[in-house]
């Protein structure tokens, strides 16, 4: 099956009911049992509930794997895989990450005994030379939030899989339209199902995919004993907004590179961050692992003016100044104050995230009215 036919099929069966096409939203929390044990496979809605296991294999379908999991939020989900680590293991992550994340790792598990290395991944002898005895998991982010870093998986998953470490990848930004981790070699795929998998700003949702079994009853374990589920309320709604993520992303990319050309020629801006011009220094890996660039563009002002920054946020219209990412409407966001203002100011800016910094999620609206907005808010 084809992915733009994945999106609508793929793991999915008509309601054994009543045919129902689309799932039903089983709104229980549980089911009754004929003797004890005697039950049709659920017991418990943390455990299972029949909508988010549909919306798990549809996960797992589009991603190619073979095992989806979905949780109250993409930091439970990356919650999740920390849960796989132990006291004194090791992490490799890249130093260009969701704030959340990073915060996640350093404010909750370095406190457990996690050791982590926050390292650019643009050089795989570099990350190479981080990875002990005790390295456990590398952690990689492509396209990185908010930096637009692009991550070579092949070669990092050559890396992960020569010293026996588990590979993860957000996969939030790209989406498995555009790329697909497994497929290239790493062991675990992770998104923030709130942005493009869900797309409409509605959800809030996280989700894991693997190919493996052991490694997916590991996880499966985790998420029943910790409990982070969604609801099936918000499974179905995810499920939903999968259904047009390939019409959805056509629309993001192309939206997206005139938002980026034009950023580019524009005489107030300074740097555009974009993996689709040719000068993006990782141009030709973005190439041959997305099939796209995405609908994400971030920009600094001309001479890093912080106030020039503010002013363009403000007065965008058709751009909502707001978090969060990859729905119908473009966002706009200033990343040092606001998704990445939980990583200290020296260490966000060692990775570019400075605070002339914007970064646009672009929508799937007229592109006309895009660059209009864009034109009267920068002047
Ligand atoms: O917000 P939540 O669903 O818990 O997902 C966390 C997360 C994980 N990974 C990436 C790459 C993300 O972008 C996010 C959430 N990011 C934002 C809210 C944001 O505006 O960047």
């Amino acid at each position: 099956m084809k992915f733009n036919t994945k999106t609508i099929h793929g793991g999915q069966q008509h309601d054994p009911a009543y045919g129902s096409v689309m799932p039903p939203i089983y709104q229980t929390t549980t089911y009754a049992q004929s003797t004890p044990g005697g039950h049709k496979g659920y017991e418990y809605s943390r455990t299972h509930n029949p909508t988010r296991h549909a919306l798990e294999n549809a996960f797992a379908s589009i991603e190619n794997g073979n095992h989806g999991l979905a949780f109250g939020s993409g930091l439970a989900a990356v919650d999740a895989v920390l849960k796989l680590l132990q006291p004194g293991d090791e992490v490799v992550s890249t130093n260009d990450l969701y704030g959340g994340t990073y915060r996640l790792f350093t404010k909750i598990y370095e406190d457990f005994g996690i050791k982590f290395h926050f390292i650019g991944m643009d050089n795989s002898d570099r990350i190479e030379s981080y990875i002990t005895p005790d390295t456990k998991l590398i952690w990689a982010e492509t396209p990185t939030n908010p930096m637009m870093n692009i991550i070579d998986i092949v070669s990092v998953s050559k890396i992960a899989k020569k010293h026996n470490v588990l590979l993860a990848v957000d996969n939030t930004f790209a989406t498995p339209y555009l790329q697909r981790p497994l497929d290239l070699g790493a062991d675990i795929v992770m998104h923030s199902a709130t942005k493009y998998l869900g797309g409409h700003s509605d959800v809030v949702m996280g989700a894991l995919v693997v190919k493996n079994r052991d490694l997916a009853e590991r996880l499966y374990f985790i998420q029943n004993a910790s409990g982070a589920i969604c609801g099936p309320q918000d499974a179905f709604l995810v499920l939903r907004g999968i259904k047009t993520l390939h019409i959805r992303m056509q629309r993001h990319c192309e939206n997206g590179k005139v938002v980026a050309e034009y950023l580019a020629n524009h005489p107030k801006i300074e740097n555009v961050y974009w993996p689709g011009f040719e000068s993006h220094p990782k141009h030709d890996i973005a190439k041959s692992q997305m099939s796209d660039f995405g609908g994400m563009v971030s920009f600094t002002t001309k001479g890093n003016d912080y106030k020039e920054a503010i002013k363009i946020v403000e007065n965008l219209k058709i751009f909502t100044l707001a978090e969060s990412l990859g729905g119908v409407e473009s966002l706009a966001g200033h990343p040092a104050s606001m998704t990445h203002a939980s990583i200290p100011k020296e260490e966000r800016e060692k990775t570019g995230v400075v605070d002339s910094l914007i970064r646009l999620s672009v929508g799937i609206e007229d592109k006309d009215d895009l660059i209009a907005d864009l034109k009267q808010a920068i002047g």
